[in-house]
């Protein structure tokens, strides 16, 4: 098997014979069976395309390995992103890979006291300091960030490697051709958390794009899910001041809207938005039922599937793929706020059992 998607979808991508190689092996992840939560929504064909197992910990590899080797080529050695966490993360491994120089603007938060902290996971964080970037907390949410991002590499010499960056979806499209790949057609239904909504839109690329190439028979209806204090594209109208306890995926102005709703509507799908309250409650299903962590945006998806099965929306026949974007060692924070802390016990074999009501 080739390695990394450059070398395994090379025909499908913008790559030519003077782009250098790029790889950290990412792409290529799993596309797990449900044993239990399917079961239990009587759907008998739910799959989980875990891309938390990609190098940085989520699907923004597969499209950062693409941007960084066209931003090589093209001679650019600075690249800058704005990120709710998982871009920088990615940005900054590849950035590592390839010595060029990292620049991460994160949001701090809009009026906060002096000293305030990163709104991002800590160890998305961790991740860009670690790699090496240059990591800048802007007063003010992701969508600022993302348009003072866009300002500065408008008027310096430095690349943009935002989803705003075509080369970004290409890369990304790659996780919907490994679907087809692996289930040997398309799924009727694809469900995905929006963000910034260049993934929904990266997604229905690549599925148009291997229907057109006779390698699928149909094309998939596109679900995607947004927290419902940051659903601009539910709402039709930008958030102000998107809210969530899903970090990923607080932004109130997608950069890819039209990406989104072409998506939906072409494909006959829906956007809707679910509760923080029912996306914890998804991400420790997910966890306790399938061993499966992710981070609370990737629980989105499966907390709107429940609801989409409860209503009646999905057909128990159907072919369901739920995307889970990011690992759920991202943001430790949020996942231990809802789990019951470790039990400390001074004693031996038998208090232990006892305790354990062994
Ligand atoms: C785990 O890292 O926007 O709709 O700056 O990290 O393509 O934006 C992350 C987004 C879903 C949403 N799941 O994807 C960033 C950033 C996870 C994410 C999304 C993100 P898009």
């Amino acid at each position: 098997m080739p390695v990394g998607v450059i070398a395994r979808y090379r025909a499908h991508l913008p790559i030519g014979p003077s782009t250098p190689e790029v790889d950290l092996s990412e792409g290529s992840t799993p596309l797990i069976r449900s044993r239990n939560i399917g079961r239990a929504l009587g759907l008998r064909h739910l799959y989980f395309k875990y891309e938390g197992l990609n190098p940085t910990g989520s699907f923004k590899d597969r499209g950062m390995v693409v941007a960084v080797a066209r931003a090589l080529e093209s001679g650019s050695k600075v690249f800058m992103c704005a990120s709710t966490g998982n871009t920088s993360a990615s940005m900054a491994a590849y950035a590592a890979r390839t010595g060029a120089r990292a620049i991460v603007v994160v949001p701090s938060g809009a009026g906060r006291a002096q000293g305030s902290q990163p709104q991002i996971a800590m160890n998305k964080l961790s991740q860009a300091l670690m790699y090496g970037a240059k990591v800048i907390a802007l007063r003010g949410n992701f969508d600022f960030a993302l348009e003072t991002v866009r300002d500065l590499t408008s008027h310096y010499p430095v690349a943009l490697m935002n989803s705003v960056n075509p080369a970004r979806i290409e890369g990304q499209k790659t996780a919907a051709f490994e679907i087809v790949d692996a289930l040997g057609d398309a799924p009727d239904y694809v469900v995905l958390p929006v963000g910034n909504a260049g993934n929904i839109t990266a997604y229905w690329k690549g599925f148009r794009e291997y229907h057109a190439a006779g390698k699928a028979t149909r094309l998939p209806r596109m679900v995607g899910a947004q927290a419902e204090g940051a659903a601009p594209i539910v709402d039709g109208a930008p958030v102000a001041d998107p809210k969530t306890v899903a970090s990923a995926i607080r932004i109130g102005n997608p950069a890819s809207w039209e990406g989104a709703t072409s998506a939906r509507d072409e494909s006959g799908g829906t956007i809707a938005a679910v509760t923080d309250t029912e996306i914890l409650s998804a991400q420790i299903r997910l966890a306790g039922s399938e061993g499966l962590f992710a981070e609370p945006a990737s629980a989105a998806p499966l907390a709107l599937l429940i609801r989409l099965v409860r209503d009646g929306k999905v057909e128990k026949e159907a072919v369901t793929v739920v995307v889970l974007t990011g690992s759920g060692l991202k943001d430790p924070d949020v996942a231990l706020k809802n789990v019951e802390p470790p039990v400390e016990l001074d004693g031996d074999a038998r208090t232990l059992a006892k305790v354990l009501k062994l």
